[in-house]
């Protein structure tokens, strides 16, 4: 059987386009699937910005807007790597174009929206995927193998925060990030979300929370960031922060389990505090993504005198992805996470399945989202049954 060939239009090229573009160049190289893309169109709406970015990532062609990316029959799959707010209008016109579709985290801005995705790629029959990249990294692929297998025993605990210092600066500039109307939340959505994803693939669905959320400065210059997350403001004109600048919730699991989230902007010396730890029966685990490969277990059933934490490098052929790059110990880093999803994606759409998290996936971890912001108004528990959601192995009813 030959391999297929997936054209992909991606509509975006900052810093999510440059980790995509990244990953789709290098799936062909290291993975020998049924399926690989080909890279055919990137979109922006400033001309010369998307002409230099198409030749310097390596896409054939581009356009300025992305309807005529739609309407083109040489294209298979849209990537939607853009701000918040466009991601349901695009999602939604790319399905009903029948173009297979992948869209970065938060999947909407708000429950509705993400339902109404959700919707329109069932209706069209077409691949969907969401971006949520940290699941990928092997060490944490290796976690949901030892769980899976029962080595930890029932799960007890998950300790999750994502902590980021990039805003502390009250100077630094009212950038996209930090309007409502363009990002939906603060760092809820924009890193909040990764952790609620981790913990939906680890430990299970969520039953209920409780969340406090606090902006610590309410005014800005106006102006931009820039991929390595620093501020470029623009003009000396201010406006209004509308999103959280922190945020931390409680919640309680299906299966029983509780957890303690955090995501901040404000943690100082935390670049990208992405950790979690798990505890269960029989043993626990933690991940830190600043060390992307090594994962910490601990296994109650190890010699006494001779328990405690021992840190795995998750490189050997042994480990999720181990044997397709370098020999072991030869460590591998964050784009990979990408490389590792879309190629997942690459193989979903070969077989016309949507690989997880999918479009369901973004619509739950949406509802985790609302649920933590209505518990923060009401400053009480939200159970997530308060929402009706209704799919099926990527049937939305
Ligand atoms: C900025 O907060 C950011 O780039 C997020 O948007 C990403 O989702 C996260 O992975 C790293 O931080």
């Amino acid at each position: 059987m030959g391999t297929n060939k997936i054209r992909v239009g991606m509509v975006g090229y900052k810093f999510m386009g440059k980790a995509h573009s990244h990953a789709f160049r290098d799936i062909p190289f290291f993975f020998a699937g049924e399926a690989v893309p080909v890279m055919q169109a990137i979109c922006g709406r400033d001309e010369q910005g998307v002409r230099e970015a198409a030749g310097k990532m390596g896409w054939a062609t581009w356009e300025t807007d992305w309807r005529r990316m739609l309407e083109r029959d040489d294209i298979d799959l849209i990537d939607i790597v853009t701000p918040n707010h466009t991601h349901a209008e695009i999602a939604i016109a790319a399905a009903r174009a029948g173009k297979h579709v992948i869209c970065e985290k938060p999947l909407a801005l708000t429950v509705e929206q993400a339902k109404q995705m959700v919707e329109a790629v069932n209706e069209a029959g077409v691949v969907h995927m969401i971006c949520h990249n940290y699941r990928f990294a092997p060490a944490v692929q290796y976690a949901k193998k030892l769980i899976d297998e029962g080595r930890l025993g029932k799960i007890y605990h998950i300790r999750a925060t994502f902590l980021q210092d990039w805003l502390m600066d009250p100077h630094f500039p009212l950038t996209w990030r930090l309007r409502k109307e363009v990002s939906g939340s603060g760092t809820l959505g924009d890193i909040g979300a990764h952790i609620i994803d981790l913990a939906r693939f680890l430990v299970g669905e969520f039953d209920e929370v409780v969340g406090m959320m606090e902006t610590f400065v309410r005014h800005r210059p106006l102006g931009e960031m820039d991929i390595q997350l620093k501020g470029r403001p623009k003009s000396g004109e201010w406006g209004e922060v509308t999103v959280d600048d922190a945020s931390a919730f409680l919640a309680r699991f299906a299966n029983g389990a509780m957890g303690t989230f955090e995501a901040t902007r404000y943690s100082r010396g935390n670049r990208a505090g992405n950790r979690f730890e798990i505890n269960g029966e029989k043993g626990s685990i933690r991940w830190d993504m600043e060390n992307l490969n090594n994962l910490q277990v601990y296994l109650q059933d190890d010699e006494p005198g001779l328990q405690g934490f021992r840190t795995i490098n998750c490189t050997e052929a042994e480990h999720p992805y181990g044997s397709v790059y370098w020999p072991a110990g030869h460590i591998i880093g964050y784009e990979h996470t990408f490389i590792h999803l879309l190629h997942e994606l690459m193989e979903g759409i070969a077989k016309g399945v949507s690989p997880a998290p999918n479009f369901e996936d973004g619509l739950r971890n949406q509802i985790v989202l609302d649920a933590v912001e209505k518990s923060v108004e009401r400053k009480a528990w939200v159970k997530i049954s308060e929402y009706t959601v209704d799919c099926e192995q990527g049937v939305a009813r």
